[in-house]
């Protein structure tokens, strides 16, 4: 469909980094790492600090971003193996789908982890649903992430460069059933990158072993160390081909996600171990799309957000030096917690909003959600959602492109299973929630205490003194808060496939 929009229409690109903190960049305060592109982005454009993926891991923060919903509204939106089906529905309203029908093309490059198929797919078919059905009209997508099989590249309906002869069978659970297939279990000397923990000794693939079993689709097997180069080529060609038209674009980055493994060109480039390079590669790519985006003409009519799906992690799976080599880098910066925790650090993330014709340079401590990009794009598109689709999707462009700077009065997030979290203002409320205080052998603290948590996060961002004993009113009234928006509980999202018993 062609619409004829009027001639400000921006074309929206977010590129959504996967598993990087708050205090990961340098224009978030850190220093050991070298991001001079975000850096640059961050002078010339808006960044936010009060900014919140709507979860503290990556399916229910994408499916957030993508349905404007907060993901506790669909169990099936936690942590997804990679022969998980869609659990977007395909009549479900969209961000993609919303600007596709104003007009705009969209595609999808990179990180997907939203689920593919209908629950019995067929990696060497035909692919459906995929995200050419919620709104896309590209798609080139790693299914779920790069530590998990299978380990190919999906072009719109297909697996890239399948060879018909050496088809693809996945499995995932339970012990390896393909015999011919060499697992980091049973063979370890095989492995090129060693490994802190049992649920990433499945398939090796390309020495590195994987979570879940799978076999054939040799050609078409990724190579970890030109991915980035794959997905930047690949984001460059779309937002060449579409420059005379609308567009959105989302380049959704595996860096700094495990197992990381950097080009040759940034292998290196840090102190900071692997971590630090796909960081320093990461950066490298933003400053690549800014280039073009100038280099066709587009940066005046572009609005480009960069941000993260949740917070970080140091180990998480793979012992590949960046907890050793971390020094005095605090990943989630001055945040309590880090990726799957209730506390801060576990979903506000770094966000800069970029557009040297639309938004004025500054910083804001407007508060949002990932959530509100349906709305707010929807907005500047001149798209309009009917009230029973907005979900919990909020209008704030004036927020996006820095003409208000309080944003939402609230907000909801929510830690690994589901657990979630109401900030309301400076207040943040965490009901009682039983459970281990740290993560595994992460070193990242839950969140969880068997007495309700209230911090003043004005006075106190490193959520270290818990004022709920001394305000039972605001308590109360935080918990009724969060009891109006999802009820007594939340679905429970936990699975077996998440980690630890949580
Ligand atoms: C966990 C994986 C972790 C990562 C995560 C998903 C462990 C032992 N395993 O189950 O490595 O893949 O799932 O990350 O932690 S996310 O960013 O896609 O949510
Ligand atoms: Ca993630």
């Amino acid at each position: 469909m062609t619409v004829n929009l009027p001639k400000l229409t921006p074309n929206f690109i977010i590129i959504y980094a996967d598993d990087l903190g708050f205090g990961d960049l340098s224009c978030y305060g850190a220093s050991g790492i070298p991001t001079p592109h975000l850096d640059r982005m961050a002078s010339e454009g808006l960044r936010f600090t009060q900014s919140y993926a709507t979860a503290a891991t990556c399916t229910p923060s994408r499916y957030s971003l993508l349905t404007g919903a907060y993901p506790w509204r669909n169990k099936r939106a936690r942590i997804l193996p990679g022969d998980a089906p869609m659990i977007i529905g395909e009549d479900e309203r969209t961000l993609p789908g919303t600007l596709r029908d104003s007009g705009y093309r969209t595609a999808v490059i990179g990180k997907w982890h939203i689920g593919l198929g209908d629950g019995n797919i067929d990696w060497n078919g035909e692919i459906s649903p995929c995200p050419l059905d919620v709104g896309f009209d590209e798609s080139y997508v790693m299914a779920a992430t790069n530590d998990r099989v299978p380990c190919v590249y999906v072009d719109g309906r297909k697996v890239d460069g399948l060879d018909p002869d050496d088809p693809i069978s996945v499995v995932y659970g339970g012990v390896n059933p393909f015999p011919e297939v060499a697992t980091g279990k049973d063979n370890p000397e095989l492995l090129s990158m060693r490994h802190s923990d049992q649920q990433h000794y499945d398939t090796i693939v390309n020495g590195v072993g994987r979570i879940g079993f799978c076999r054939g689709g040799r050609a078409a097997t990724w190579d970890d160390e030109t991915m980035s180069d794959v997905f930047l080529k690949r984001s460059k060609n779309f937002i060449s081909k579409n420059k005379t038209q609308p567009f959105f674009l989302y380049y959704a980055l595996h860096q700094p996600h495990v197992p990381r493994i950097p080009n040759p060109r940034f292998a290196g480039s840090t102190d900071k171990g692997p971590r630090g390079d796909v960081i320093a590669e990461l950066d490298g790519c933003v400053g690549e799309i800014l280039e073009h985006l100038k280099a066709e003409g587009l940066d005046k009519n572009t609005v480009v957000i960069f941000s993260s799906d949740n917070g970080p992690v140091l180990d998480d799976g793979y012992r590949d030096d960046a907890s050793v080599k971390c020094g005095e880098h605090k990943p989630a910066g001055p945040l309590r917690g880090g990726k799957y925790s209730m506390f801060d650090g576990g979903s506000r993330v770094p966000m800069i909003a970029w557009s040297p014709g639309y938004i004025k340079a500054g910083e804001t401590p407007a508060l949002f959600s990932h959530a509100d990009f349906l709305m707010s794009f929807a907005d500047m598109a001149g798209a309009t959602i009917p009230e029973s689709e907005q979900a919990d999707s909020l209008e704030i462009s004036a927020t996006l492109l820095g003409k208000d700077t309080v944003g939402r009065d609230h907000l909801v997030t929510e830690g690994i299973g589901s657990k979630t979290v109401v900030r309301q203002g400076n207040w943040v409320y965490i009901p009682p929630h039983d459970g281990p205080k740290l993560f595994g052998d992460k070193g990242i603290e839950t969140g969880n205490d068997s007495a309700p948590q209230l911090y003043d996060m004005d006075a106190d961002i490193g959520q270290r003194e818990n004022l709920a004993a001394q305000n039972p009113e605001k308590v109360a009234e935080l918990k009724a808060l969060l009891e109006s928006i999802h009820g007594g509980s939340p679905p429970s999202g936990h699975s077996p496939t998440d980690v630890c018993s949580f």
